[in-house]
Protein backbone atom coordinates (compact mmCIF):
# COMPACT_ATOMS: atom_id res chain seq x y z
CA UNK A 1 0.00 0.00 0.00
CA UNK A 2 1.32 3.53 -0.87
CA UNK A 3 1.26 6.54 1.01
CA UNK A 4 -1.78 7.23 -0.89
CA UNK A 5 -3.50 4.74 -0.85
CA UNK A 6 -3.03 4.25 2.86
CA UNK A 7 -4.74 8.10 3.40
CA UNK A 8 -7.88 7.47 1.55
CA UNK A 9 -8.18 4.40 3.28
CA UNK A 10 -7.76 5.63 6.71
CA UNK A 11 -9.88 8.69 6.00
CA UNK A 12 -12.83 6.96 4.64
CA UNK A 13 -12.99 4.43 7.83
CA UNK A 14 -13.19 7.48 9.95
CA UNK A 15 -16.81 7.18 9.11
CA UNK A 16 -16.95 3.47 10.58
CA UNK A 17 -17.82 2.59 14.09
CA UNK A 18 -14.48 1.78 15.93
CA UNK A 19 -14.74 -2.10 15.98
CA UNK A 20 -15.63 -2.23 12.60
CA UNK A 21 -12.56 0.61 11.72
CA UNK A 22 -10.57 -1.58 13.40
CA UNK A 23 -11.15 -4.48 11.68
CA UNK A 24 -11.00 -3.06 8.31
CA UNK A 25 -7.79 -1.39 9.20
CA UNK A 26 -6.28 -4.28 10.86
CA UNK A 27 -6.87 -5.93 7.60
CA UNK A 28 -6.01 -3.08 5.46
CA UNK A 29 -8.61 -3.73 2.86
CA UNK A 30 -6.60 -3.18 -0.20
CA UNK A 31 -7.03 -0.64 -3.04
CA UNK A 32 -8.13 -3.09 -5.43
CA UNK A 33 -10.08 -5.09 -3.26
CA UNK A 34 -12.19 -2.07 -2.64
CA UNK A 35 -12.28 -0.96 -6.60
CA UNK A 36 -14.04 -4.87 -6.58
CA UNK A 37 -16.02 -4.31 -4.34
CA UNK A 38 -17.42 -0.67 -5.86
CA UNK A 39 -17.26 -2.20 -9.12
CA UNK A 40 -15.46 0.71 -10.21
CA UNK A 41 -11.23 0.70 -11.85
CA UNK A 42 -10.60 3.81 -10.18
CA UNK A 43 -10.84 3.95 -6.23
CA UNK A 44 -10.29 7.53 -5.21
CA UNK A 45 -11.84 8.97 -1.67
CA UNK A 46 -15.49 9.61 -2.71
CA UNK A 47 -16.15 5.79 -3.99
CA UNK A 48 -14.36 4.35 -0.82
CA UNK A 49 -16.23 6.35 1.54
CA UNK A 50 -19.50 5.34 -0.37
CA UNK A 51 -18.33 1.58 0.04
CA UNK A 52 -17.29 2.11 3.94
CA UNK A 53 -20.71 3.96 4.29
CA UNK A 54 -22.62 0.85 3.01
CA UNK A 55 -20.35 -0.98 5.29
CA UNK A 56 -21.89 1.06 8.39
CA UNK A 57 -25.81 0.59 6.83
CA UNK A 58 -25.00 -2.82 7.00
CA UNK A 59 -23.35 -3.07 10.48
CA UNK A 60 -26.82 -1.08 11.87
CA UNK A 61 -28.95 -3.87 9.91
CA UNK A 62 -26.74 -6.95 10.93
CA UNK A 63 -26.61 -5.95 14.63
CA UNK A 64 -30.63 -4.67 14.62
CA UNK A 65 -31.01 -8.59 13.44
CA UNK A 66 -28.61 -10.24 15.98
CA UNK A 67 -30.00 -7.88 18.72
CA UNK A 68 -31.47 -10.48 21.35
CA UNK A 69 -34.98 -8.38 23.05
CA UNK A 70 -34.28 -11.22 26.31
CA UNK A 71 -30.69 -10.81 26.55
CA UNK A 72 -30.23 -8.74 29.85
CA UNK A 73 -27.07 -6.42 30.24
CA UNK A 74 -25.37 -7.60 33.38
CA UNK A 75 -25.87 -6.31 37.13
CA UNK A 76 -23.55 -5.29 39.56
CA UNK A 77 -23.51 -5.00 42.77
CA UNK A 78 -23.40 -1.96 44.81
CA UNK A 79 -20.07 -2.07 46.09
CA UNK A 80 -18.96 -1.72 42.65
CA UNK A 81 -20.80 1.74 41.18
CA UNK A 82 -18.28 4.21 40.59
CA UNK A 83 -17.43 7.37 42.62
CA UNK A 84 -17.10 10.07 41.32
CA UNK A 85 -19.16 8.86 37.52
CA UNK A 86 -17.39 10.94 34.99
CA UNK A 87 -19.12 13.67 33.18
CA UNK A 88 -18.88 13.83 29.43
CA UNK A 89 -20.90 16.23 26.83
CA UNK A 90 -20.57 16.99 23.12
CA UNK A 91 -20.41 20.65 24.21
CA UNK A 92 -17.23 20.38 26.03
CA UNK A 93 -15.66 17.79 28.46
CA UNK A 94 -15.20 18.57 31.35
CA UNK A 95 -17.02 21.42 31.96
CA UNK A 96 -19.95 19.93 33.80
CA UNK A 97 -21.04 24.00 34.51
CA UNK A 98 -22.27 24.64 31.26
CA UNK A 99 -24.97 21.82 31.17
CA UNK A 100 -28.73 22.82 31.07
CA UNK A 101 -30.06 24.16 34.06
CA UNK A 102 -33.95 23.31 33.99
CA UNK A 103 -36.30 24.61 36.25
CA UNK A 104 -38.54 21.54 37.42
CA UNK A 105 -42.02 23.83 38.09
CA UNK A 106 -41.74 24.70 34.57
CA UNK A 107 -40.19 21.61 33.06
CA UNK A 108 -42.62 19.80 30.51
CA UNK A 109 -41.71 16.36 28.25
CA UNK A 110 -43.02 16.60 25.18
CA UNK A 111 -44.17 13.69 23.33
CA UNK A 112 -45.04 13.41 19.70
CA UNK A 113 -45.08 11.83 16.28
CA UNK A 114 -47.15 8.18 16.33
CA UNK A 115 -48.87 8.09 20.04
CA UNK A 116 -52.19 8.22 20.80
CA UNK A 117 -51.91 10.63 23.95
CA UNK A 118 -49.73 13.37 23.22
CA UNK A 119 -50.02 15.27 26.35
CA UNK A 120 -46.61 16.92 28.21
CA UNK A 121 -45.74 15.74 30.91
CA UNK A 122 -44.67 17.67 34.37
CA UNK A 123 -42.09 16.81 36.38
CA UNK A 124 -44.49 15.71 39.35
CA UNK A 125 -46.46 13.12 36.57
CA UNK A 126 -43.24 11.60 35.84
CA UNK A 127 -42.20 11.24 39.16
CA UNK A 128 -45.75 8.96 40.35
CA UNK A 129 -44.89 6.88 37.87
CA UNK A 130 -43.71 2.98 38.98
CA UNK A 131 -39.85 2.23 38.82
CA UNK A 132 -37.45 0.23 39.03
CA UNK A 133 -33.80 0.27 39.71
CA UNK A 134 -30.80 -1.18 37.66
CA UNK A 135 -27.03 -1.17 38.68
CA UNK A 136 -25.08 -1.47 35.17
CA UNK A 137 -22.25 -0.37 33.17
CA UNK A 138 -21.95 2.78 31.04
CA UNK A 139 -19.55 2.70 28.02
CA UNK A 140 -18.48 5.55 26.21
CA UNK A 141 -17.21 5.04 22.78
CA UNK A 142 -14.29 7.60 23.63
CA UNK A 143 -12.44 4.42 25.90
CA UNK A 144 -13.82 4.53 29.69
CA UNK A 145 -16.49 2.92 31.38
CA UNK A 146 -18.47 3.62 34.93
CA UNK A 147 -20.87 1.44 37.11
CA UNK A 148 -23.70 3.36 38.40
CA UNK A 149 -27.20 3.19 39.80
CA UNK A 150 -30.35 4.49 38.27
CA UNK A 151 -33.77 4.37 39.27
CA UNK A 152 -36.79 5.44 36.68
CA UNK A 153 -39.50 3.78 34.93
CA UNK A 154 -39.53 0.85 32.37
CA UNK A 155 -39.73 2.60 28.79
CA UNK A 156 -41.82 -0.03 27.73
CA UNK A 157 -44.27 1.25 30.09
CA UNK A 158 -44.04 4.67 29.26
CA UNK A 159 -44.83 3.92 25.54
CA UNK A 160 -47.46 1.50 26.52
CA UNK A 161 -49.04 4.61 28.65
CA UNK A 162 -49.03 7.45 26.05
CA UNK A 163 -50.35 4.91 23.28
CA UNK A 164 -46.67 4.46 21.02
CA UNK A 165 -47.44 2.51 17.87
CA UNK A 166 -44.90 -0.30 18.83
CA UNK A 167 -44.40 -1.52 15.26
CA UNK A 168 -43.09 2.38 14.56
CA UNK A 169 -39.11 1.83 13.64
CA UNK A 170 -37.58 4.89 15.64
CA UNK A 171 -37.86 6.60 19.14
CA UNK A 172 -35.89 10.09 18.70
CA UNK A 173 -34.75 11.90 21.40
CA UNK A 174 -34.23 15.74 21.23
CA UNK A 175 -32.31 17.23 24.31
CA UNK A 176 -31.98 20.63 26.07
CA UNK A 177 -28.77 21.05 25.04
CA UNK A 178 -29.52 20.30 21.56
CA UNK A 179 -28.34 16.83 21.36
CA UNK A 180 -30.16 14.50 20.02
CA UNK A 181 -30.09 10.64 19.45
CA UNK A 182 -32.58 7.50 17.93
CA UNK A 183 -33.11 4.47 18.87
CA UNK A 184 -34.92 1.56 17.35
CA UNK A 185 -37.94 0.31 18.79
CA UNK A 186 -37.10 -3.55 19.81
CA UNK A 187 -34.16 -1.19 22.22
CA UNK A 188 -36.63 0.88 22.98
CA UNK A 189 -38.90 -1.67 24.44
CA UNK A 190 -36.34 -4.23 25.76
CA UNK A 191 -36.68 -4.43 29.41
CA UNK A 192 -33.61 -2.81 31.14
CA UNK A 193 -34.33 0.50 28.30
CA UNK A 194 -34.82 2.74 31.04
CA UNK A 195 -36.17 6.22 31.10
CA UNK A 196 -34.44 7.65 34.52
CA UNK A 197 -35.12 11.07 36.65
CA UNK A 198 -32.59 9.26 39.75
CA UNK A 199 -29.06 7.94 40.34
CA UNK A 200 -27.39 6.94 43.20
CA UNK A 201 -30.44 6.96 45.13
CA UNK A 202 -30.35 10.83 44.60
CA UNK A 203 -32.30 13.37 41.58
CA UNK A 204 -30.57 12.76 38.49
CA UNK A 205 -27.72 16.00 39.18
CA UNK A 206 -27.86 18.32 36.32
CA UNK A 207 -24.28 17.27 34.75
CA UNK A 208 -25.71 13.63 34.57
CA UNK A 209 -28.89 14.90 32.96
CA UNK A 210 -31.50 16.38 35.31
CA UNK A 211 -34.37 16.39 34.48
CA UNK A 212 -34.24 12.89 33.02
CA UNK A 213 -31.88 10.62 31.11
CA UNK A 214 -32.78 7.51 29.31
CA UNK A 215 -30.53 4.70 30.25
CA UNK A 216 -29.75 1.79 27.82
CA UNK A 217 -27.07 -0.45 29.27
CA UNK A 218 -27.58 -2.76 25.51
CA UNK A 219 -25.65 0.32 24.12
CA UNK A 220 -22.80 2.62 24.17
CA UNK A 221 -23.34 5.79 26.19
CA UNK A 222 -23.85 8.48 23.38
CA UNK A 223 -26.91 6.15 22.64
CA UNK A 224 -28.40 7.54 26.83
CA UNK A 225 -29.68 11.03 25.59
CA UNK A 226 -29.45 13.44 29.02
CA UNK A 227 -31.68 16.11 29.38
CA UNK A 228 -34.29 14.84 27.00
CA UNK A 229 -37.13 17.53 26.05
CA UNK A 230 -39.18 15.77 23.51
CA UNK A 231 -40.15 12.02 22.70
CA UNK A 232 -40.80 11.31 19.48
CA UNK A 233 -42.32 8.00 17.84
CA UNK A 234 -41.86 7.69 13.67
CA UNK A 235 -40.52 5.98 11.06
CA UNK A 236 -38.34 8.57 9.06
CA UNK A 237 -34.80 7.81 10.44
CA UNK A 238 -33.38 10.82 12.55
CA UNK A 239 -30.08 9.87 13.39
CA UNK A 240 -28.52 11.87 16.08
CA UNK A 241 -25.42 14.43 16.41
CA UNK A 242 -22.45 11.70 17.01
CA UNK A 243 -24.70 9.78 14.19
CA UNK A 244 -23.47 12.46 11.82
CA UNK A 245 -20.28 12.23 12.83
CA UNK A 246 -20.01 9.12 11.42
CA UNK A 247 -20.41 6.75 14.80
CA UNK A 248 -22.73 3.90 14.18
CA UNK A 249 -25.86 4.20 14.70
CA UNK A 250 -26.87 0.92 16.20
CA UNK A 251 -24.05 0.79 18.81
CA UNK A 252 -25.03 -2.20 20.42
CA UNK A 253 -22.54 -3.37 23.04
N1 LIG B 1 -28.05 15.68 26.07
C1 LIG B 1 -26.89 15.01 25.97
N2 LIG B 1 -26.90 13.69 26.21
C2 LIG B 1 -25.74 12.99 26.14
C3 LIG B 1 -24.52 13.61 25.79
C4 LIG B 1 -24.55 15.01 25.53
O1 LIG B 1 -23.54 15.66 25.23
N3 LIG B 1 -25.75 15.68 25.65
N4 LIG B 1 -23.35 12.87 25.69
C5 LIG B 1 -23.49 11.41 25.56
C6 LIG B 1 -22.23 10.68 25.84
S1 LIG B 1 -21.10 10.59 24.57
C7 LIG B 1 -22.00 10.03 27.02
S2 LIG B 1 -20.62 9.09 27.29
C8 LIG B 1 -22.97 10.16 28.15
C9 LIG B 1 -22.25 10.73 29.37
O2 LIG B 1 -23.11 10.68 30.48
P1 LIG B 1 -22.55 11.17 31.88
O3 LIG B 1 -22.17 12.62 31.76
O4 LIG B 1 -23.65 10.94 32.86
O5 LIG B 1 -21.32 10.34 32.17
O6 LIG B 1 -24.08 10.98 27.85
C10 LIG B 1 -24.56 10.87 26.52
N5 LIG B 1 -25.77 11.66 26.41
MO1 LIG C 1 -19.74 8.91 25.15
Amino acid sequence: MNDETRYILSDAARGLDVPTRRLFLRNALGLGTLAMLSGCDVVDGLSAERVLGAMSDFNDRAQAWLFNPNTLAREYPARMITRPFPFNSFYTPNSPDLAPRIDPREFLLNVTGLVERKDDWTLRQLYALPRFTQITRHVCIEGWSAIGKWTGVRFSDFLARVGADRHAKYVTFRCDDNYTTSIDMATALHPQTQLCFWMNDAVLPRQHGFPMKLRVPTKLGFKNPKHIGEIAIGNDYTGGYWETYGYNWFSGL
